[in-house]
């Protein structure tokens, strides 16, 4: 057949084939092919995350299992074979740590459940550290309400054995990768390495794998839904009350009032506010002077991610990536979400409206 001369200016005008999707491929192959878009991938960075993902699946076993098993509970108890029952964070916590201990290349690691960090190989090529909060939204676990894990990796700076607590102490802006695993409805792995995007991957417990379900993740500009203990609102400082009053008001043109969401799970509210948008707050108030949630194992982490999908954090005045921890259980003020929305509650936080 000949092409005629329209047929070339069709061809011109054709949209350039477009990125083949990946949706549907396993976390294993995703990391395997570098997918993440980490800088310097070696085998150890992909081994590691590997690590992780074999982490998730054994705790959403545990979990899922939880009511079964009667790991719901504390400490103390005994379950029918005589064996003291575990709490289900203790439980994730010890998964974690023996996981990530296994391949020697995660020197230690800094835990919401352990008062100090734990060296996990003392083997001098263990070149990462990672920070977890093993099953976040504890106050949930016992009510059937989704809870998470939370995570983050960084590189050690120094050669050696080992590590110390002030490998730790660094600004979330030096996190290699950072992520998240939601025990909802289903169970949803969500990571990234702040280059590559970030990527939603949904487990499916019949064949034990996690697909990627979600590609590339943005969070939208703006929307009209708010995250919030509302029933902290006698101990919020004036600031914080204005903008919770402005989103309270009608108002068409800015799509106000807003919605409020509240779990009450931070891995699930800020995971609702990642993929539809709006704000998650924890912010400091007359009880918690300086905030609730930690620095280290869930306010950079999540900030990461969701700077990493075109979202913001902040304390309010500061960007949560850019503080320097001084200890490890260090507490935040947490305000994350769309960037306008996030630019609103700055914008209160200054005394500008
Ligand atoms: P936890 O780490 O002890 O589970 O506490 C953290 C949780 C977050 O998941 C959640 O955002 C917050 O605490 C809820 O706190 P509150 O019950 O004060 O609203
Ligand atoms: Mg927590």
């Amino acid at each position: 057949m000949t092409t005629t001369s329209s047929d070339k200016r069709l061809e011109s005008w054709a949209p350039p084939p477009a990125e083949p999707s990946r949706v549907g491929i396993t976390l294993e192959t995703f990391i395997l092919e570098g997918q993440l878009g980490f800088p310097a991938a070696t085998g150890t960075f992909t081994s590691l995350l590997n690590q992780i993902g074999l982490a998730a699946k054994l705790v959403t076993a545990k979990v899922r299992r939880a009511g079964l098993a009667r790991l719901l509970g504390y400490t103390g108890q005994t379950n029918v074979q005589g064996e003291l029952v575990q709490k289900l964070d203790e439980e994730a916590n010890e998964t974690l740590l023996s996981v990530l201990g296994r391949r020697r290349h995660c020197a230690a690691v800094a835990s919401e459940e352990l008062d100090s960090i734990r060296i996990t190989s003392t083997d001098r090529r263990a070149k990462y550290l990672v920070v977890f909060d093993p099953l976040d939204g504890s106050s949930n676990i016992d009510v059937n309400i989704s809870i998470g894990t939370i995570f983050g990796v960084l590189r050690k700076h120094a050669d050696g054995e080992g590590a110390t607590e002030a490998d730790f102490l660094r600004p979330g802006r030096e996190l290699v990768a950072a992520g998240y695993i939601l025990y909802g409805s289903s169970t949803m792995l969500v990571i990234t390495t702040g280059h590559g995007g970030v990527h939603g991957f949904t487990y499916d417990p019949t064949v034990g794998e996690f697909f990627l379900s979600h590609e590339n993740i943005r969070i939208p500009e703006r929307a009209s839904l708010y995250s919030i203990n509302e029933g902290n609102s006698a101990y919020w400082g004036d600031d914080v009350r204005r903008w919770n009053a402005w989103l309270k008001e009608e108002d068409k043109a800015t799509n106000r009032p807003y919605g409020a969401r509240y779990v009450g799970s931070l891995v699930a509210d800020a995971h609702r506010t990642l993929m539809k948008g709006g704000i998650f707050a924890y912010p400091a108030d007359r009880k918690s002077k300086q905030g609730k949630l930690r620095l280290l194992y869930e306010a950079n982490p999540f900030a990461f991610v969701f700077e990493a999908a075109g979202g913001k954090a902040t304390t309010g005045t500061q960007r949560i990536l850019d503080i320097t921890p001084t200890e490890l259980h260090q507490r935040v003020p947490l305000v994350l979400g769309s960037p306008r929305d996030v630019d609103i509650f700055e914008s209160f936080a200054r005394g500008d409206r």
